[in-house]
């Protein structure tokens, strides 16, 4: 079941297949680990999965923010002799959530129609930005590090070409915890994820971790590139001058490990599970509602608050009797922060957190 431009196989009980673009099955996440196992990892591809060799990859780090202007090259070798880091962290498209405006609100939205999958944890293997920064001779005149893919390049439907994936990080954030990851889960970075190197810009959207990275510019005035311009901002009514600034941090969302439509026996307890997150910190609180809203109780979690992961939840539940039903998950992050009843509408669907009604059938 592999797609025009993804690599890994795609069976149909772990993935929804949209062109290019595989989304993670929730409920194939249920009785796994913490992290979201590599055949199992949604994949967001704007053309398609490169094949690249390992021995003969180089990254490029250049531009007027390097002391000299200098062009320096790492090889994965030069990489791999650098102190390492390991951190878990998710990559979560920006649009993760996206047809639950149309879905729930109403509303009409551009691009993927995703619903909760477009987000996996990893364990990502790698060495600091910063350190490669350092090591190419930072400027301190830099202020913008814009990662590019080695992918092909981006043709819009009306036939405009984008040229290469690429998204300007501020300095700031390039010099945090950023990684250049080479590790996924322990395993080398699989083709479909960034094989050799990928950028990890933890708690971000995803499009700001760049995969199949090949050069970095480092530069001395603010870069752009359609991105950071035209995609991956807020438009719309509620953002009349121009949209907002370009989306850094994800938001908050619930997810059940249950199909939608799933069908569940009547009289029957049932161990139900879930996960939730915050690009803003930790999830603290779960609340669920068997009855669309009217009633709420805590989920039991499973997990510590974690910044830049996920917690796992179960909850008990017995439906008396047949019939259609709507499941509700509502999380709380650290800052305290709750999930809302509605997403205030941008024209692109970006980060929807409101909280999503997941039908299920009592049989
Ligand atoms: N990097 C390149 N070079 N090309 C891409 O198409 N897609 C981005 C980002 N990095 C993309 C990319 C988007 S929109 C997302 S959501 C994440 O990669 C998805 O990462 P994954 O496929 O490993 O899940
Ligand atoms: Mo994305």
């Amino acid at each position: 079941a592999a797609a025009p431009g993804i690599v890994k196989p795609l069976p149909e009980d772990r993935f929804t297949v949209r062109g290019t673009n595989a989304e993670t099955r929730f409920a194939s996440l249920a009785g796994t680990g913490y992290h979201t196992p590599n055949d199992r990892f949604f994949v967001r591809n704007h053309t398609a999965t490169p094949t690249l060799s390992a021995s003969d990859w180089a990254l490029t780090v250049h531009g007027d923010g390097l002391t000299r202007d200098r062009t320096v090259d790492f090889t994965l070798a030069d990489l791999r002799a650098l102190p390492s880091v390991t951190h878990s962290a998710f990559v979560e498209c920006a649009g993760n959530g996206r047809s639950f405006f149309t879905g729930q609100q109403g509303q009409p939205v551009s691009g993927t129609a995703w619903t909760l999958g477009a987000i996996g944890v990893a364990r990502w293997r790698g060495v600091r930005l910063a350190d490669v920064l350092r090591r190419a001779g930072l400027s301190r005149r830099a202020v913008d590090v814009l990662p590019r893919g080695l992918d092909a390049d981006y043709v819009t439907d009306d036939g405009t070409n984008l040229g290469r994936v690429r998204r300007p990080l501020p300095l700031s954030k390039a010099l945090d915890d950023v990684l250049l990851a080479y590790e996924m889960n322990g395993e080398p970075l699989p083709p479909d994820h960034g094989h050799p190197v990928r950028v990890l810009v933890p708690s971000w959207v995803g499009i700001a971790s760049v995969k199949w990275v090949g050069d970095i510019e480092v530069s001395a005035e603010p870069l752009y590139s359609p991105w950071n311009t035209d995609f991956y901002r807020l438009f719309g009514d509620a953002h009349p001058d121009g949209g907002s600034a370009p989306l850094t941090r994800q938001t908050i969302k619930s997810a059940w490990e249950l199909d939608g439509q799933a069908n569940l026996a009547a009289g029957v307890t049932h161990r139900l599970t879930g996960r939730s997150w915050s690009g803003g910190g930790g999830v603290v609180a779960v609340e669920v509602s068997t009855d669309s809203g009217a009633t709420w109780r805590p989920a039991r979690l499973h997990d510590a608050p974690r910044r830049d992961g996920w917690v796992r939840w179960s909850t008990h539940w017995r439906p008396a009797e047949p019939g259609p039903r709507t499941l509700l998950a509502r999380a709380t992050d650290t800052t305290g922060r709750t999930q809302p009843e509605a997403t205030v509408h941008n024209t692109q669907g970006y980060l929807f957190d409101a909280v999503v009604r997941h039908p299920v059938n009592a049989v």
